[in-house]
């Protein structure tokens, strides 16, 4: 924004649509805070663009008073993509949910970790496919009865941050909806950080999958269940009269330890920028584990777009303007008889 402009306010990003979510849903809470922390980016409001695919978080743009693409299932990480890379200057946000960006935009997703374009992912995850009415996503429990497994999910579930580890995401962090503060403060960082930043949001969906995150959403159950991560500081979780840490054991695998009977040094700190630990964290799984909340990776690789933009650059210079019909009609050309 420039400095003659009013500072905008979180109202200036509430747009003029209806929001049509179920009552109750963590979309809201999850929109209430992207609409809070929007003012504080100094991004003129022009300059930024939701884009989202299909599914009830994928109604995002609508309520969002910026640009925004409401776009095809399973496809708003490619388009995305493209927009960045024709519009480098633009704050582009990726809006999906596990089904839209984990079952169809899979393979989209990946790539778009992988090349390290500068977007902010934001995939609410509630383990459902909510606009369809219930059937289960690749992040359902195994188990789970849903509309489309009457006698119980019978495949392996994706845990989300592993996967956007292992396709080399610089930027990984999980919150959950109700968590304002928090999930404020990875919003923030993800902007911070230049490359893709993938923030996975565990959100409830009341109607179809209710209470999937309560261990870590729960009043009485989030204290002992959330491993709150900060870069520098041992992994301790729990309330202040007992304490406990995560360590690693003698065959490498990961602990539980009370902190009345273990030393604070036994305790492994939390570091942004070790991958192996990211990996670590991400397979802390419930209930014999917490859950980590926090950024798990962050760290540096160069940027798609500015690649390709050098890349462009470097191309005019040293072979001049491009002509269309002299690369049309140039290189091995054939007559077919
Ligand atoms: C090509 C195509 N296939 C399937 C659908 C049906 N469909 C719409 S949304 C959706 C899943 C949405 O689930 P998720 O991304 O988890 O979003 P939620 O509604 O839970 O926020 C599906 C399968 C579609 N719209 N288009
Ligand atoms: S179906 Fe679930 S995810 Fe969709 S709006 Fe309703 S509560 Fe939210």
């Amino acid at each position: 924004m420039s400095g003659e402009q009013a500072k905008l306010n979180r109202k200036d990003f509430v747009s003029d649509q209806d929001v049509r979510w179920c009552p109750g849903c963590g979309d809201y809470a999850i929109l209430a805070q992207v609409q809070r922390v929007m003012p504080e980016l100094n991004i003129p409001r022009e300059n930024i663009v939701f884009v989202s695919g299909i599914g009830c978080s994928s109604r995002f743009p609508y309520y969002m008073n910026t640009y925004g693409f409401h776009s095809i299932h399973g496809r708003a990480t490619a388009i995305a993509s493209g927009l960045k890379l024709a519009r480098p200057e633009l704050s582009v946000w990726v809006v999906t949910g596990d089904g839209d960006g984990l079952s169809i935009g899979g393979n989209h997703l990946i790539h778009l970790l992988r090349r390290n374009l500068d977007i902010n992912v934001l995939l609410f995850n509630n383990e459902i496919y909510g606009l369809t009415k219930g059937q289960y996503s690749p992040t359902s429990r195994m188990g789970q009865i849903t509309k489309s497994s009457p006698l119980g999910v019978a495949d392996h579930p994706f845990d989300t941050v592993s996967l956007a580890l292992g396709a080399d995401a610089t930027f990984v962090a999980r919150t959950v909806d109700t968590e304002t503060q928090h999930l404020q403060s990875m919003l923030t960082r993800a902007v911070e950080h230049k490359g893709t930043s993938f923030i996975e949001i565990l959100q409830n969906c009341p109607i179809f999958n209710d209470g999937a995150f309560e261990e870590v959403s729960g009043k009485g159950s989030r204290i002992q269940n959330q491993l709150v991560l900060e870069h520098g500081q041992p992994l301790l979780f729990g309330p202040e009269d007992a304490r406990m840490g995560v360590a690693l054991g003698k065959d490498m695998s990961p602990q539980v330890v009370n902190m009345e009977s273990t030393p604070e040094e036994q305790v492994l700190l939390h570091d942004e920028t070790n991958e192996a630990l990211g990996f670590f964290l991400s397979r802390l799984e419930r209930p014999e584990f917490p859950v980590p909340l926090g950024v798990i990776r962050a760290m540096d690789r160069p940027i798609y777009e500015k690649e390709v933009a050098a890349q462009a650059k470097r191309a005019l210079s040293e072979m001049g303007q491009p002509d269309f019909n002299k690369l049309f009609c140039g290189g091995d050309t054939w007559t077919v008889e």
